[in-house]
């Protein structure tokens, strides 16, 4: 079952163990419609730079001046990870080296903030994010996060944004979200943030992929400060970047990413990060990209065509969020239930959900991984068929024999597009 059948294969010797886990995930990957939104798979090429050398090397600073002899090596990766960076959102700065995108967004948050300062994020029951102010975060306890949301439609409510700037004259302004589906007037956000004298600190984790495309609104031309996670949209490894086009605020981020909340840069993940980035500028990613969003629309229309509610009534990128009040299942019984059906998804919040973040009247679904696998249209309106007939007849005596017909049905689809060369 390996596909690489080396290195990995020498794991099967020394450390059975962890080699069995590692098979059963690929077959898990495999076998299941993966459409958790913040997933993808990355190339063979970007998983192959993620298990070299690089691992071994310290390189704390950045090219040019690190703390470490022989460096010169993990300078050229670091640079041309910077370089296509830089191409690919059109951007003067860019720092690749957070960890993650919450240590992305911490960096930032250190760079233009001073514990207790003020600012505005998205809600995280509206689709915000935990680092933009979710209470259990540093983003929440070392600051002061002013919740907004969205208004009837679903629709980032401006309106409250503008009032609560007026009113709390923050820092700054977090736009971006994890499960918001429409596009984000970013040009309105930088209004409302001069207006008041904040920053204007964008996350695109979710969308980049789709920016770099054109697919979605770049926040480059109006945001003090970009950050993004390198492994949704964008189909990179593991990890965060921060961008801006300001380079006095460069040079803080740079400080705040190190030695501000991190040590040594991974440089594997960097070398992969760069591969990733290679990719993402051939012209073949920007078809992959067309080919997400059209899937995602594809699948929440036909969700909406069963008669279930759509959270902002549809979607412009690769996530959706069904609203599930309308059946007798709450977010996390279907996230249960679509696993056994051989569909991964999450139990998400719909705007004003009566049930806690542990239960949600919700699920999120994105097209970006099984895109990458090469299903269009019509699969991933088969795929809205299978998720509604396991949602709909839950409860029905039936209901076992049928969710077991869907699992035959999803297996089938997946072996027809293979992943890794299986
Ligand atoms: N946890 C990620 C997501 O699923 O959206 C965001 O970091």
């Amino acid at each position: 079952m390996s596909f690489d059948g080396s290195l990995r294969g020498s794991i099967q010797i020394t450390d059975h163990k962890i080699f069995a886990a590692i098979e059963a995930e690929l077959a898990r990957q495999r076998d299941q419609m993966e459409l958790i939104a913040s997933e993808n798979y990355i190339s063979r090429e970007v998983m192959a730079a993620l298990g070299t050398v690089m691992t071994n090397k310290y390189a704390e600073g950045y090219p040019g001046h690190r703390y470490y002899g022989g460096c010169a090596n993990v300078d050229v990766v670091e640079n041309i990870a910077i370089e296509r960076l830089c191409q690919l959102f059109q951007c003067k700065f860019a720092n690749v080296q957070p960890h993650s995108g919450a240590q992305a967004n911490l960096a930032v948050f250190y760079a233009l903030m001073s514990p207790g300062d003020t600012f505005l994020g998205m809600g995280l029951d509206m689709g915000g994010h935990l680092t933009h102010g979710a209470a259990p975060t540093i983003s929440g306890k070392w600051f002061r996060p002013i919740p907004y949301g969205l208004d009837a439609d679903g629709i980032i409510d401006y309106d409250q944004v503008q009032k609560l700037a007026t009113e709390y004259s923050p820092k700054v302004i977090v736009a971006g979200a994890s499960s918001y589906s429409r596009k984000i007037d970013f040009r309105k956000f930088r209004e409302i943030a001069d207006a008041v004298g904040a920053y204007l600190f964008v996350d695109i984790a979710h969308y980049a992929g789709l920016v770099v495309a054109g697919l979605y609104p770049s926040p480059m031309e109006y945001a003090h400060v970009v950050s993004s996670t390198t492994h949704k949209t964008l189909r990179g490894p593991r990890g965060g970047v921060i961008m801006t086009n300001d380079e006095k605020l460069a040079k803080k981020i740079n400080s705040a990413v190190f030695p501000g909340v991190q040590g040594g840069p991974q440089m594997h993940s960097i070398a992969a990060k760069a591969v990733a980035f290679g990719e993402a500028l051939e012209p073949e990613f920007r078809q992959y990209a067309e080919n997400v969003l059209n899937n995602s629309i594809a699948m929440a229309q036909r969700l909406q065509d069963h008669g279930l509610d759509v959270v902002s009534r549809g979607t412009d990128c690769h996530l959706s969020v069904i609203d599930l009040t309308k059946l007798k299942l709450n977010g996390k019984q279907a996230e249960e239930e679509l696993e056994k059906a051989g569909i991964t998804c999450n139990k998400n919040s719909i705007p004003f959900d009566p049930l806690p973040p542990s239960q949600t009247s919700g699920i999120r679904l994105g097209s970006a991984a099984m895109t990458t696998r090469g299903l269009g249209t019509a699969e991933f309106r088969k795929i809205a068929d299978l998720i509604y007939t396991v949602l709909s007849n839950h409860g029905r005596d039936e209901y076992a024999d049928i969710r077991e017909q869907v699992r035959a049905e999803t297996l089938a689809l997946g072996q027809s597009f293979p992943l890794y060369g299986d």
